[in-house]
């Protein structure tokens, strides 16, 4: 039997940007351990209909983020006009967006952790069995839905197999994950509904053992030598004693540059010596906003300016390159708050900076906010045309651009600040889809160079570097 992931075309892109898709190849590698045959398909009717025309038994199992769920629930509809398939989805939409299994072509949503879930379906279907009882599981069938508790979450990480890394080959970026979960509530982030999803089991840090990390790291190696690594975690460094026993394991049988998240609350300068000394490259922050009553109130997140400024310094003073999170246009801020945003950015000297309008997602603190100031939008042409459900409405199309070009400029701001004494000129002025273009092509180039430079760029600054 066949499973088939259909993907956006994007995620086919030979060198992704920043990460894999780690929750597809975990479930791939679950599903081959149990004998399954896996296909990544780009989810286009084209392409899926080529792949199912091959007349093995098989499902559609689509791993979902909120933003793509329209252009691919459209597909989805379009192929089981033509086929009798099953089609199930997992991943963050269904997860924070239950309803979503009211629509049409959808059997059945996976809430939460999938990698028994999947193969418990899967596994039933292949045998003919009744499946609507599956823990994760809710189904349609005729016009009742059909909704299982969850099963208790993976407590010891150890167990589950290394993602597949023959479906998303990449011997440029490899991405990898040690942790799951995460105790905090930032008012903007779905983690929170996470958590009450799970009864608050979710909010602690689990995390895999050292030699775990390092042996998959260890095959990673011997198959792409040339790789960097990308720690996905939302924090690499959670426990010191763990950090130090990874970077000199790391440091003895890896020995691979890497990027990875730290939380600057929690961030003391012996974590990052010995982070740089296990060879990291780039980390990045949430700096989220400049000022600390917004961050506090209004995101819930207690660090303070000093603290940032301070974990900025021993960055640089450590060579490893800056990577800040801001979010722009939160509800009950101005522009203003924005501009002083980027400012900080400017005197931390980021070195990539990225600053995100805000998607207020159903089921986070700042939907309930945004909706009780009467600001929620549908308004999909915010975010470039990316479909986020809800947006703010910003009650003038002015301040709408402004947001929409300063998301496009951040990082050129940032690196070439005398260009932001004249920020409210240039953000107003009707950027064209071509001048949008062209920003995204300077910062993707930024983005690689500084933080995840290629073989090739590091062997040259290597070399150079020498004389
Ligand atoms: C790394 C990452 C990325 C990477 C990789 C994206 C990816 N989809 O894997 C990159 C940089 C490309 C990225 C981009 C974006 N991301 Co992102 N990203 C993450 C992050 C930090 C980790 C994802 C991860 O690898 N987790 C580890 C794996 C093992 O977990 P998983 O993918 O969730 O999969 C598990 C379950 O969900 C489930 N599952 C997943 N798929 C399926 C499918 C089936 C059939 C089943 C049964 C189960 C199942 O089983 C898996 C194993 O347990 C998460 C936050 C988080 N902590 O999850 C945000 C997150 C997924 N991203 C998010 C967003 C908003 C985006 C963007 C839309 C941002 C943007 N403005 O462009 C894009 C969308 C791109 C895309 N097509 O996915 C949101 C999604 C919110 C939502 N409602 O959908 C998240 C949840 C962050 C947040 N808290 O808001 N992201
Ligand atoms: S933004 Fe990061 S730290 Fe805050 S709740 Fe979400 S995952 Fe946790």
């Amino acid at each position: 039997m066949k499973v088939i992931f259909p993907l956006e075309p994007k995620a086919f892109k030979k060198h992704p940007k920043s990460a894999q898709r780690l929750g597809v190849m975990m479930l791939s590698a679950m599903l081959k351990s149990r004998g399954f045959k896996v296909e990544l398909v780009k989810a286009t009717v084209k392409d899926l209909s080529a792949s199912l025309n091959q007349g093995e038994p098989t499902i559609l199992a689509y791993s979902l983020v909120s933003q793509l769920a329209e252009t691919i629930l459209a597909v989805n509809k379009e192929i089981k006009q033509r086929f009798s398939v099953k089609s199930f989805f997992g991943g963050p939409h269904p997860t924070y967006y239950p309803e979503l299994i009211l629509e049409e072509g959808v059997d059945g949503i996976c809430l939460g952790e999938g990698d028994f879930a999947i193969v418990d379906l899967v596994s039933r279907i292949r045998d003919g069995r009744d499946y609507l009882d599956v823990s994760n599981w809710h189904f349609k069938q005729d016009d009742r839905i059909i909704k299982n508790a969850l099963r208790p979450l993976v407590e010891d990480l150890d167990t589950l197999p290394f993602a597949d890394r023959d479906v998303m080959k990449n011997d440029y970026l490899n991405s990898i994950m040690t942790t799951r979960g995460c105790p905090y509530q930032c008012t903007y982030c779905l983690n929170a509904a996470y958590n009450r999803l799970y009864n608050y089991r979710s909010a602690k840090i689990r995390q895999r053992s050292v030699d775990h990390v390092i042996e998959e790291l260890g095959q990673i190696k011997a198959r792409f030598p040339r790789t960097f690594i990308a720690f996905l975690d939302t924090i690499l460094p959670v426990r010191k004693d763990w950090t130090e026993e990874f970077a000199k394991k790391y440091r003895k049988n890896i020995n691979l540059p890497f990027f990875c998240n730290i939380k600057t609350d929690i961030t003391d300068r012996e974590t990052i010596q010995i982070l740089k000394e296990a060879g990291c490259h780039s980390i990045a922050i949430g700096v989220e906003s400049s000022s600390e009553e917004i961050r506090k109130k209004l995101m819930k997140r207690k660090v303070t300016n000093e603290k940032i400024i301070e974990v900025a310094n021993w960055i640089h003073e450590s060579g490893i390159k800056l990577h800040t999170f801001n979010i722009i246009g939160m509800p009950q801020t101005s522009f203003f708050d924005d501009v002083e945003t980027l400012k900080f950015n400017v005197s931390i000297k980021a070195d990539y900076a990225v600053g995100s309008v805000l998607s207020p997602y159903k089921r986070t603190e700042i939907y309930e906010i945004a909706k009780s100031l009467n600001m929620l939008s549908t308004d999909s042409t915010f975010s470039r045309g990316k479909f986020t459900f809800h947006t703010i409405d910003y009650g003038s199309s002015i301040i709408k651009r402004k947001l929409l070009n300063l998301e496009s400029i951040y990082a050129i701001l940032v690196k070439y600040p005398f260009l932001i004494k004249n920020i409210n000129f240039i953000t107003k002025l009707p950027f064209t889809k071509f001048c949008a273009l062209i920003f995204r092509i300077w910062t993707a180039s930024v983005y690689r160079r500084e933080l995840l430079p290629p073989y090739w760029l590091r062997k040259i600054r290597e070399m150079t570097a020498k004389f």
